[in-house]
């Protein structure tokens, strides 16, 4: 259930680099290419859904499972005790850029507040 024009999709299939800090059967997740901390990671599900909105209309067990693996990135990357955000950016205002749901792991640092 991939879509040929989409970006996640192509990092999941191997097509486009990646460095990946966590696969399992259903998720994948990788280093953001731009990282907004010092510890900034995506978690994508391996079946292409837009959105977190979709994807939790569509396949709810699947957002659980990403959900968990950002925990898991969060404690492997050693950010657990501290604390660390979880992002879904959905919808033009939040800004997304990419039509694959993913969700963003973000610590290493104290983190600003957010919003405008
Ligand atoms: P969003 O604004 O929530 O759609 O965030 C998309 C994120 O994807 C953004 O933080 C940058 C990241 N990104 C975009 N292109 C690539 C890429 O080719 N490789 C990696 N590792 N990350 C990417």
């Amino acid at each position: 259930m991939s879509q040929p024009d989409c970006l996640f999709c192509k990092i999941i299939a191997g097509e486009i680099p990646s460095t990946e800090v966590l696969s399992t059967d259903t998720v994948y997740a990788f280093r953001d290419i731009n990282p907004q901390a010092s510890t900034h990671v995506l978690v994508v599900p391996k079946a292409h859904h837009e959105d977190a909105r979709a994807l939790a209309a569509d396949a709810p067990e699947l957002l659980a499972d990403v959900v968990r693996a950002g925990a898991e990135v969060a404690a492997a990357e050693g950010i657990a005790d501290s604390g660390y955000r979880l992002v879904f950016n959905t919808g033009d205002d939040a800004g997304r850029t990419v039509f694959h749901a993913h969700l963003h792991v973000v610590g290493g640092e104290p983190l600003g507040l957010f919003g405008k």
